[in-house]
């Protein structure tokens, strides 16, 4: 029987497991070269943790692993019901605030390696968390997509540690009252973007589809809602997906350093973020909360025809 252990956390109501033990050897080299071992190798092990019936198609799995960088707490991989993710907004606040819990932190200033680069932390000693993202960046704009069913869609292409199709959606009610209609539009533009060939640099699949408008609350500046590439929608506002429309904030002048950006979920949770400029290059910083949910051991019992997860 294989034991995992993990630490459950939520950020901003998106879940997180982070494997602190058990979790398989993935050698050395750059947390790329890790994540693309990690896919080749471990893949079954990825499915065990996230998905059913362990997991669910919402949850994002964190994997610890020794850093490269010295200057770095920790290294980590993130993945999720279908694969492997650049970095993780939500993911990052949700292992700051479980190392602190395991004790490994105190509140301070930190670094953290991902397979994208390295990410800044501010961490209070509590729950918040403020990220340095790594620099993010408009990739093409008013971009149309043939959509089968709907018609032409026009979005930004940006980078925010992932790859996003932004769309302006003043007209949709970006509430949990419209899931369906709203997973079913922007699994539709996703499929369409594979279909045209539409990516990001180095063609690189465009996997997240975030949708914006108006904000619900008098606190937020915005409001989304972002389909993760397994079909879950983010419940927080997707820190990586407001790293990229903060960058398209930017190139549209709409957003200068320092000014205050409150991104709203499609659930109504909130996170603070601002921008800096170095050079050319926006820095996104996001700031929110969680909170630890579960301290578990995972058994993987050989006799169980699902013990690796059941395949999607
Ligand atoms: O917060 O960056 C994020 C994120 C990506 C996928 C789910 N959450």
């Amino acid at each position: 029987m294989d034991r995992i252990r993990v630490i459950d956390s939520h950020t901003a109501g998106e879940p997180t497991r982070t494997v602190i033990a058990g979790g398989p050897d993935l050698g050395t080299g750059t947390l790329a070269q890790r994540r693309e071992r990690f896919r080749q190798d471990f893949d079954a092990f990825r499915r065990a943790i996230v998905c059913e019936p362990r997991g669910s198609d919402v949850l994002v799995g964190a994997m610890l692993c020794p850093p490269t960088d010295p200057r770095c707490v920790a290294g980590v991989i993130f993945f999720n019901n279908v694969g492997y993710l650049g970095m993780c907004g939500h993911g990052t606040i949700g292992v700051v605030v479980t190392l602190a819990h395991l004790g490994r932190i105190t509140a301070g200033h930190y670094l953290l390696e991902t397979p994208v680069g390295v990410v800044g932390i501010d961490y209070d000693g509590a729950n918040s968390v403020r990220i340095e993202n790594v620099p993010s960046y408009r990739w093409a704009k008013d971009v149309t997509v043939q959509v089968p069913g709907i018609g032409p869609v026009i979005g930004d292409i940006a980078w925010g540690g992932n790859w996003f199709f932004l769309v302006s959606a003043d007209a949709m009610d970006l509430s949990l009252a419209h899931l369906d209609a709203l997973n079913d539009f922007t699994w539709r533009i996703r499929q369409a973007l594979r279909e045209q060939g539409i990516t990001g640099a180095d063609g690189a699949e465009i996997d997240h589809i975030e949708l914006f408008g108006p904000p619900r609350s008098a606190q937020a500046d915005g409001r989304n809602f972002v389909l993760c590439p397994g079909k879950a929608y983010d419940r927080s506002p997707c820190g990586t997906g407001t790293s990229a429309k903060l960058a398209c904030l930017v190139a549209d002048g709409k957003l200068r350093p320092g000014e205050l950006w409150r991104q709203e979920s499609v659930i109504g949770s909130i996170f603070r973020a601002t921008v800096r400029l170095e050079g050319e290059r926006v820095i996104p910083l996001i700031e929110g909360s969680a909170y630890v949910t579960a301290e578990a051991t995972l058994l993987l019992d050989p006799r169980d025809p699902f013990q690796m997860g059941i395949p999607q």
